[in-house]
């Protein structure tokens, strides 16, 4: 193996203005706050990471990320020549403790990046030969019902083959009427897919299921309320509701997934799970068959793009949560992430230098 010669970091942040406020389980954002890491060698390539900790998601917030990171870095300067990396487990952060989820994506995608320039690859490349040359995503329908319906017509002539709906803010009756009225409007063509992110008891989810069987939904992530509730709704099999993991990855071990085997999804953001087990997650998906959603915690146009290389580098089929820049007050952001007819060409977005620099960022 060759070695990495990691010469160099700068650590900056950012702070972006939303477009409304974001309510994310018991907090509201205005705008969303972050880290971009750039390390270099002694060639002069360079390796980009995002460190984004998600208030209401993440447990570690962004001055532990923050100085942990550093840590990290200061670390691996010292070791003078990592080994460079050419897989995924090659690029696992050797530190005393617990790395934090964000920060183990955001400088293992920082050295796989950099070995990925080093040899004038992509990230996806890196990970595959055969990577994807494009993405599907999925429109994300959340906020009001009225605002909701409005937008509708909009995802038809952008020809979205995918769409996500956010239930379980809602009165359930509201959420059934609203899925029924979004699966009428969509037509028959477009996949429905629905978030409740907990929100449900069992008997809820079952009657909601009841309700909009008709609907044919792809599946509803994260249904009921915590992890052992789930265990019991996938166990009864005369429900058949179709289901996607999400907040329970966060907090299980790839080794106890088998509880909750009759899973049909697992939805992966690395920056909640960490590089290394949302890859862990997709390889033991690959070998169940089951499909993998990977997903954005509201990155910036950067951490989004390392993102999608992912999926594409792990050849995923279903599509991707990645449509997410519409939450920033500045449109600018989606030319440098351009989704069309409801994907995203690769070719269009891997370009890290142009990201980098369309972000305000100071230097810390
Ligand atoms: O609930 O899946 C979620 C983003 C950040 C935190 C939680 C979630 C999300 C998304 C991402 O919904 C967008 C998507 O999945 O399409
Ligand atoms: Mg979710």
């Amino acid at each position: 193996m060759v070695a990495l010669k990691f010469k160099d970091f700068k650590l900056y942040s950012y702070k972006i203005p939303l477009r409304k406020t974001l309510k994310l389980k018991s907090v509201s954002i205005d705008s969303r706050e972050g880290l971009i890491l750039k390390i270099f060698d002694s060639d002069d390539n360079c390796g980009f990471g995002e460190i984004a900790p998600l208030p209401g998601f993440s447990r570690e917030n962004l001055e532990e990320a923050k100085s942990q990171t550093i840590q990290i870095c200061n670390a691996l300067k010292k070791t003078l020549s990592p080994k460079k990396p050419e897989k995924i487990s090659d690029a696992a952060i050797d530190f005393p403790g617990e790395v934090y989820p964000s920060v183990s994506f955001g400088v293992a995608s920082a050295l796989l990046i950099l070995s990925a320039n080093s040899r004038n690859i992509s990230l996806s490349e890196l990970f595959n030969k055969d990577c994807n040359s494009s993405l599907e995503v999925n429109a994300l329908l959340s906020g009001e019902k009225e605002e909701i319906l409005a937008s509708l017509a909009h995802i038809k002539e952008s020809n979205y083959r995918s769409v996500k709906l956010k239930v379980g803010s809602r009165d359930l009756s509201e959420d059934i009427d609203l899925t029924q009225k979004v699966r009428e409007e969509l037509g028959e063509s477009i996949n429905l897919r629905l978030d409740a992110n907990r929100s449900w008891s069992l008997e809820q989810a079952a009657a909601f299921y009841n309700e909009t069987k008709d609907c044919r939904i792809e599946y509803i992530e994260e249904p009921v309320s915590n992890s052992s509730e789930l265990q019991l709704l996938l166990a009864d099999s005369s429900l058949g509701i179709p289901v996607a993991l999400d907040e329970t990855l966060a907090e299980i071990e790839i080794s106890d997934f088998k509880k909750f085997s009759p899973a049909n999804v697992l939805v992966l953001k690395p920056t909640l799970l960490g590089l290394e087990k949302a890859i862990g997650f997709a390889e033991l998906a690959k070998s169940q068959k089951i499909a993998c959603v990977f997903s954005s915690s509201y990155e910036s146009v950067l951490g989004l793009s390392i993102i999608a290389q992912l999926a594409a580098g792990n050849s995923t089929n279903s599509a991707c949560g990645l449509d997410t820049l519409g939450i920033y007050a500045d449109d600018s952001y989606l030319k440098l992430f351009p989704v069309k007819n409801g994907r995203i060409e690769m070719k269009n977005i891997e370009i890290f230098d142009k990201q980098f620099e369309s972000l305000t960022l100071s230097e810390v």
